[in-house]
């Protein structure tokens, strides 16, 4: 179901809709495959002692996806309306296969692993999560971006007929949402492209049909319901830096010694947290992933570059 095929794609590489599993088949047998719950060994070293799966009832209530409203339930509520199939990716930029293509046919042949992560809002309140999903770096590797690829920006879809939030209500946004990161953060081993949570299909309200997951960076990094990939010299202006620069930077990594200007940041509370029980803890550099990543960021000044 290749929208349009570029031409220089071997045809080794081009599968027909019929021989190709539907994208609810595809989640099942990664499931059946043996991705279920069990802690892959690389993904568990990450995790802290006290590290504990979040409930995936929180997980599919408590969302931020300002294309549904700016409620956490509002996603929940309204974001089934969205048709995630079929589902097209634009292509562009500094890469040798560019084009429109269908999202199955990115993901074809790409078994999800699964991934449980910590997640840090810029809020303050986090999770950890059983993530489904392929590594960014494999999913970009197949485009052949450049030596003039810099960096990769991302963008949400813009289709307000089914995301009742891009009717201007909150129209403080430039629709369509974008990210971005470095090309080595992107190509880090840890930044998932996530297709999936709790070994099932990935609810609309947390990205569907894919979302980005950087678990060391601030969550609003972690775009949902990506239509393109854009591969540039030049380093994109994410939606919340456009919005309020002196709050929410480009790399947002999380810091606690970095506070945002109206809280600090160096505590979170992991839910379920309640009043009587807070269930809040220090928040660690990169999101407890130091170890990992912090060699991408030798010699900046991360204050400066928050
Ligand atoms: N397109 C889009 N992506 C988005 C957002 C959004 O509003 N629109 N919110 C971001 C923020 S602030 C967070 S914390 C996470 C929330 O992901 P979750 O709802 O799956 O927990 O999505 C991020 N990705
Ligand atoms: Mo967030």
């Amino acid at each position: 179901m290749l929208i349009r095929q570029p031409a220089d794609i071997p045809s080794s590489e081009i599968t027909s809709e019929s021989n190709y599993l539907n994208r609810r088949q595809f989640m099942g047998a990664a499931v059946s495959l043996g991705v279920g719950l069990v802690v892959p060994g690389a993904a568990q070293a990450g995790l802290q002692p006290d590290d504990e799966i979040t409930p995936e009832s929180i997980v599919t209530s408590y969302n931020n996806f300002y294309e549904f409203g700016t409620g956490k339930d509002d996603p929940a509520r309204y974001a089934h309306n969205l048709t995630t199939d079929p589902w097209t990716v634009k292509v562009s930029g500094e890469a040798a296969k560019t084009g429109e293509f269908a999202f199955e046919d990115i993901i074809k042949g790409l078994t999800p692993e699964e991934r449980v992560y910590r997640f840090r809002c810029v809020e303050a309140w986090s999770m950890v999560v059983p993530w489904n999903g392929i590594e960014l770096r494999k999913i970009l590797d197949q485009f052949e971006p450049n030596g003039n690829a810099k960096y990769v920006e991302f963008k949400t879809l813009v289709r307000p007929s089914e995301m009742r939030g891009q009717k201007g209500f909150f129209s403080n946004i430039d629709w369509p949402y974008v990210e971005g990161l470095r090309m080595d953060e992107a190509y880090h081993p840890l930044a998932l492209m996530v297709t999936g949570i709790y070994g099932k299909e990935l609810p609309n309200q947390n990205g569907a049909p894919w979302r980005l997951m950087v678990p060391w960076k601030y969550g609003f990094k972690s775009i949902k319901s990506i239509v393109s990939i854009r591969f540039t010299r030049r380093r994109p202006r994410s939606t919340w830096e456009q919005l309020a620069p002196h709050e929410y930077g480009f790399y947002a990594n999380v810091n606690p010694a970095v506070s945002h200007p109206r809280w600090s940041q160096a505590t979170e509370r992991r839910l379920p947290s309640t009043l009587f029980a807070p269930n809040r803890r220090p928040t660690l550099p990169f999101n407890g992933y130091a170890e990992d990543v912090a060699s991408l960021y030798e010699g900046m000044d991360l204050a400066k570059y928050y």
